[in-house]
This record gives C-alpha cells, sequence and structure tokens, in this order.
C-alpha cells in the first residue's frame, strides 16, 4: 500500500484519520501497551461512518434514538476513545486518552460500558459485541414496533475483527441477525488477514462473505482506506432491508514497519518505528496534538446530531400523555408500580391453596401474571420454551414478519442468547429474559460473566437445576454449576423452594437495575412450603428461617430449592427424637451476604451442628458451614460428589443419599448419637 498515494487521494479525510492513527499511537506508547494496528488500519472506515452516518450527539450522550456503536474487535479500544474525544464527548477528555489503560482512567485497557458515555458495551472478549449488538437491532425494532419510527428510528454499528468473525458465537449471532432480517445492523468487518499468531490463513479458510450472504445478508467488500467506497458501501448498506456486512480490506498497522504483519497486532512503541511511521502519515505534530484544522471538522461532525437530536426530543413531547409516560418508564428500566401488588397476590395465592408444583412451572404462574403489566419484558428460550415455561398466553413471536412480538425463538444457541440479551438490556426500554437447561449455563458462561461485570439487569430463566430432572442423565444434571454461577460477582443465583420464593425471586429480578439474575428451577414438583402469606419479601432477604426447632435448637439445617423439603422433612424426623430443628431456607447466598452480620447470626446462630443439603457440589458451602467470623461449627453436608446419572429421580436421591433419613443421620453423628 502506498501511502502518498492515499495521502493525495483525498487528504482532508486523510488528516482526519490520521488524528485517530496519531491518538492510538500516541497512547500506545505512552501506556507501554495496548494494540495499536487495529486502530490504524480501521481509522478510515471510522472516520466515513463517524462523520457523515453515524446519528449522535456527544452532548446527549444518553439521547434514547442515538446510533448505537460496538467496537466488537475490543482491543483496538483506541479507536473508539479517540473517535469520543475528537467528536467532544465531554468525559473523554485528552487527559483520559493520556490516561489510557492507567489506573482509575476511563480508558481501560477494552471499553468498558458505565466507564465513559458513548461506550454503549463492554467488549474484548471477542465476539461479544457483535451477538450484542444483535440484541440492540433487536430491541431497537421492537421499540419501534410499538412507539413507531419517529420516537425510534436508529441503526447499530459494529467494527468486528478476524478473531469476532472466528469465534463460534459469531456463527449463532449472525444467523439470528439474518433469520430475524435485521435491517438496522450493519457489520464492519477489519479484513486484515492478520492475529496473533499470523496471517489468518493459518488456522481459517471460511469465505466469510459467502458465510454472511448464506445466512441471509447482505454482502459487500470495499477497499477498507478508500473513504469514497466506504461511504458508497454504507449507503448501499442502509439502503439494503437485510443486515448488512461490508468486508472492509485493510491494512493491520498501516504505514508502520509492522504494517501487514502480527507484530502490528500488539503495542508499536519503538521510538524509530514511531518515528517513522508519523513520517510516513505526515503527521508532524506533538504528540497528543491535533492541530486545530484537523480538530475543527471532527468537532462539526460531533455537531451534526443535535439537529435530528432536538427534533426527536420534540416528536416524543408531542407524545401524547400515557404514550410518552410508558416510553420513559420503559428507558428508565423502572418496573411498573403495579408490580408489587401483582407479585403479592401471587404469593397469598400460592400460599393459599399449597399445591405441590415444579418451580419452572412457578416461574410460569409468575411470568403469566408479569407479563400482561410489564410491556418491556422480551421472553424466549434456547429451543427449550416448553421444558423451561417461559412462553406465556399472548406474547407473540418476535419475527421478521412481526416486530410487536415478545418472545424470541433464539434456537439451539445458548451463548448467542445470552449475549443478545446483554445487548437487549444495554439498549434500554426492555427488560430480557430467556431459558435453557442449568446444565448449559457453561454454553452461555462468557455471557453471563459480562451481564455481571457489566451490571445489566438481564434474568437467566435456568430449569432442570439438578439430578431432580432424572432420566435425562448425567450430561443434562448440573452438579458443578451453582458453585460456578455463584463464584462470579455482582450475579444473583436463585434457587427457590417453591412458588411463593420464585415469586420473590422474580420480583427481585425485575427491579433490578444493575445486577443479572439467574433463576435456577426445578423440573420436578414440589410442595409449597410457604403456606402462611407474609407480605415481606423473604428472598430478598438470602436467607431466613422458614422453621424453627421446636424446644432447644440443637440442629441447623440449611437448603435450597428443591432440597427445603427434604430439610423440612428430616426436620420432622429430628423432632419426633426430641432433637429440636431449625430449617434455613437459602434461596440467594448473595443477598444473605448482603444482610447485615446481625440478620446472618440471627438466622444461622452459633451452638446448633449445621448440615447443608444441596444436590449440588459441596464447594462454596464453607462460607455457611462455619460460622461468622470464621467459627467453626460441628457440620455437615448432604449432597453430590460427582456426576449423577440415568433413573428416575426419586431413584436418584434415593442413591445419592439426598434423603430425609441421610439428613438425620448426619445430625444425629454430629452431636454425637448413636443409631
Ligand atoms: C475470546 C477471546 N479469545 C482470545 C482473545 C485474545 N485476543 C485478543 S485480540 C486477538 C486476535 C484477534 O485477531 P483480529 O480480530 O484479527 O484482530 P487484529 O489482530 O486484526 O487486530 C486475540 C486472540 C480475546 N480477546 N478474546
Ligand atoms: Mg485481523
Amino acid at each position: 500500500m502506498d501511502i502518498s498515494t492515499l495521502r493525495q487521494r483525498d487528504p482532508d479525510h486523510w488528516a482526519m484519520a490520521g488524528a485517530i492513527r496519531a491518538l492510538t499511537l500516541d497512547a500506545v506508547v505512552q501506556a507501554n501497551s495496548g494494540h495499536s494496528g487495529m486502530p490504524i488500519g480501521m481509522a478510515d472506515v471510522a472516520t466515513v461512518l463517524w462523520t457523515r452516518h453515524l446519528r449522535f450527539d456527544p452532548k446527549a450522550p444518553d439521547w434514547a434514538d442515538r446510533d448505537r456503536f460496538i467496537l466488537s474487535a475490543g482491543h483496538g479500544s483506541m479507536l473508539l476513545y479517540a473517535l469520543l474525544h475528537l467528536t467532544g464527548y465531554e468525559d473523554m477528555t485528552l487527559d483520559q486518552i493520556r490516561a489510557f489503560r492507567q489506573w482509575g482512567a476511563s480508558t481501560a485497557g477494552h471499553p468498558e460500558f458505565r466507564h465513559a458515555k458513548g461506550i454503549d458495551t463492554t467488549t474484548g472478549p471477542l465476539g461479544q459485541g457483535l451477538a450484542n449488538a444483535v440484541g440492540f437491532a433487536v430491541a431497537e425494532e421492537a421499540l419501534r414496533a410499538r412507539f413507531g419510527a419517529a420516537i425510534c428510528d436508529h441503526r447499530t454499528w459494529v467494527v468486528a475483527g478476524d478473531g469476532c468473525l472466528m469465534e463460534g458465537i459469531s456463527h449463532e449471532a449472525i444467523a439470528m441477525a439474518g433469520n430475524l432480517k435485521l435491517g438496522h445492523l450493519t457489520v464492519f468487518w477489519d479484513n486484515n488477514d492478520i492475529t496473533i499468531d499470523g496471517r489468518v490463513s493459518l488456522t481459517d479458510s471460511v469465505d466469510q462473505p459467502a458465510r454472511f450472504a448464506a445466512t441471509g445478508w447482505h454482502v459487500q467488500s470495499v477497499d477498507g482506506h478508500d473513504p469514497t467506497a466506504i461511504n458508497a458501501a454504507i449507503e448501499a448498506a442502509c439502503a439494503d432491508d437485510r443486515p448488512s456486512m461490508i468486508a472492509c480490506r485493510t491494512h493491520i498497522a498501516l504505514g508502520t514497519s509492522a504494517q501487514d504483519t502480527s507484530k502490528g497486532h500488539g503495542a508499536l512503541t519503538a521510538p524509530d518505528l514511531v518515528a517513522a511511521a508519523r513520517h510516513a502519515w505526515n503527521w508532524p505534530h506533538a504528540p497528543f496534538e491535533i492541530p486545530q484544522d484537523i480538530r475543527a471538522p471532527w468537532l462539526e461532525a460531533g455537531r451534526r446530531g443535535a439537529a435530528a437530536r432536538v427534533e426527536w426530543e420534540e416528536r416524543l413531547e408531542a407524545a401524547k400523555g400515557s404514550r410518552r409516560a410508558l416510553f420513559d418508564r420503559m428507558m428508565s428500566g423502572e418496573p411498573p408500580k403495579k408490580l408489587a401488588a401483582t407479585i403479592r397476590a401471587l404469593k397469598r395465592q400460592a400460599s393459599d391453596s399449597a399445591a405441590t408444583v415444579a418451580t419452572r412451572k412457578s416461574s410460569e404462574m409468575v411470568l403469566e401474571v408479569v407479563n400482561p403489566i410489564m410491556p418491556e419484558t422480551l421472553g424466549g428460550s434456547a429451543d427449550l420454551t416448553g421444558s423451561n415455561n417461559t412462553l406465556t398466553a399472548g406474547l407473540g413471536v418476535f419475527s421478521a414478519e412481526n416486530r410487536g412480538g415478545r418472545y424470541l425463538h433464539y434456537g439451539i444457541r445458548e451463548h448467542g442468547m445470552a449475549a443478545a440479551m446483554n445487548g437487549m438490556a444495554l439498549h434500554g426500554g426492555v427488560r430480557p429474559y430467556g431459558g435453557t437447561f442449568l446444565c448449559f449455563a457453561d454454553y452461555a458462561r462468557p455471557a453471563i460473566r459480562l451481564s455481571a461485570l457489566m451490571g445489566v439487569p438481564v434474568t437467566y430463566v435456568m430449569t432442570h437445576d439438578s439430578i431432580g430432572l432424572g432420566e435425562d442423565g448425567p450430561t443434562h444434571q448440573p452438579i458443578e454449576h451453582l458453585a460456578m454461577l455463584r463464584a462470579t460477582p455482582n450475579l444473583n443465583v436463585f434457587r427457590p423452594a417453591d412458588t411463593v420464593e420464585t415469586a420473590e425471586a422474580w420480583e427481585i429480578a425485575l427491579t433490578s437495575q444493575t445486577t443479572p439474575s439467574v433463576l435456577a428451577l426445578s423440573r420436578q414438583d414440589l410442595p409449597t412450603l410457604r403456606t402462611t402469606h407474609r407480605q415481606a419479601n423473604m428472598t430478598a432477604r438470602g436467607g431466613y428461617v422458614l422453621a424453627d426447632a421446636d424446644g432447644r435448637r440443637q440442629a441447623l439445617l440449611m437448603a435450597t430449592g428443591s432440597e427445603v423439603a427434604i430439610a423440612m422433612a428430616a426436620r420432622e424426623l429430628l423432632h419426633a427424637q426430641g432433637i429440636g430443628t431449625r430449617v434455613v431456607s437459602m434461596p440467594c447466598w448473595e443477598l444473605f451476604e448482603a444482610q447485615d452480620e446481625a440478620w446472618r447470626r440471627s438466622v444461622l446462630p452459633a451452638g446448633p451442628v449445621r448440615v447443608a443439603v444441596e444436590a449440588a457440589i459441596r464447594f462454596g458451602w464453607d462460607r455457611w458451614l462455619f460460622g461468622e467470623r470464621g467459627r467453626r461449627e460441628k457440620s455437615g453436608f448432604v449432597g453430590m460428589h460427582g456426576f449423577g446419572a440415568s433413573a428416575p429421580a426419586p431413584v436418584l436421591y434415593e442413591n445419592f443419599g439426598i434423603t430425609p433419613a441421610a439428613v438425620t443421620a448426619k445430625v444425629r453423628d454430629l452431636l454425637g448419637l448413636s443409631d
């Protein structure tokens, strides 16, 4: 690639793109780490998009109807930071760019949601941003269907690298987008033929344009350094009603001695390389200096969207009362006021009827009353609708033909579903929930982690939560999954024992603003244990006394979900033997941990022997088997010690020794009583 030809082809464009390249080089040199090559290679595409097409207003960065720009190739974070700075986002100061990758700076190694305005999602784990974008585009379509194009009509743009497209999640994402005909979604593929280990051909010979075309996308290929061609491709993408992929042939680390090599991927810091690159780019300015005549058109680009934003505000202002109020409430993420009363009514009814019901069914009962009063919910399942009980009457199916539908058939794509739900939640205005089997949390794990890291209120409906699912056997029986999920910071893992706790867990999930939730739900029927109605949401306490000891308290049983009933039966047996036993239901460890110590001590007082009962591995239970401040209580665990097996559930519980009799024996043993 002859740099001087590029420089002369469109000098004004070249200078503006040069500002991105120079800021990238300077920030990486300053940090002595980072990724120089990708922003340098994609600077031309980004310049054309941000100066001519992207609908945004740095003065109103939260504008609901703005376009979303997703840097799926998150290692190229300086591309985004440079764009935000150049176009005038107030919190993306030059000082922040100078502090690239340093403690406390908003300019983290990879873009992090909430660090600065204009960072619409956290990226870095390759492929996630691309799949988030599917969710953004779904949310946009859903809100447009509800509120009309006058209120919601924007686009989602993605920059994806070779890595994003190689990751398996990309296939789930593009297949969903193609099937759903998400025409407001455009992906720029940074087709530079380089990854860390070398040329892409080392590992991959996929015909990417053909792959996208095969999944229903509109596909174009352009020279990624030709602003005219890029512009024409963007216009064609906007004119097509399919999602668009623009393969941008680019040169990683363009104009440096590392160009077109994997060396160009990482931090370019060698002084001679840096000096030579600046010379080749014709960028004589001091580090971090953007001359006024180059900054001015960038700031002008940043002002392009202001008029559209003001017009949009006027249209929103003109929208009639209740519609306007609903839009505002949905965008705020606040649940409707009616939610609390609705949940309470269901709890009362569940306590009164005291039915025996699987908690996956309880969850459906909750959704049946919640979905009609929360038009923001977007439900779905990864092809397990009838098992996850996630579809309620009247939701309608979201599809290419029906944007008003509120249920997504995600297909067998747990990872894509989870990442898309992140995108929906990040977009705002919708509240996603999606189902699969708890065991397949593994397939969704990278995106669940990002829900937690970003703090977005996605709800994972994960049924078939133990060996209690029975005959499907050990491949389907989660054993270590609760521990994995509980180990994840900022994730509420609920394992409710009955319909009442399920309703309470849903209430917390649906009111959460910054914490995602997992609902671990049983396949098998469970008795109602909360038979006396209590207004208070006891699940919000994380753990509470379900039934106290008769007489002197000698034993304390802790359990979750389906095993709470086993603990209650053990309590009966122990009481018959004169052993006073308290049962503590612990539907959410994270919320229990968040209570003050006084609450935890009152629920789990020192003294009695402790036994935890859960049809999963012990990992993590020691936190509760020990007393507060590490005091050792006499304690034991009744649960799983290895993988499950294929057999009817009662047979499994019997053979794996998770029974009232086994709990009783454990307590007696701890008390030093012989059988
Ligand atoms: C899931 C995941 N795996 C591995 C990495 C580490 N990683 C960061 S960038 C990269 C190479 C990506 O290649 P490409 O997308 O072509 O980026 P380019 O080298 O062109 O900038 C890898 C393997 C990652 N960030 N995420
Ligand atoms: Mg590459």
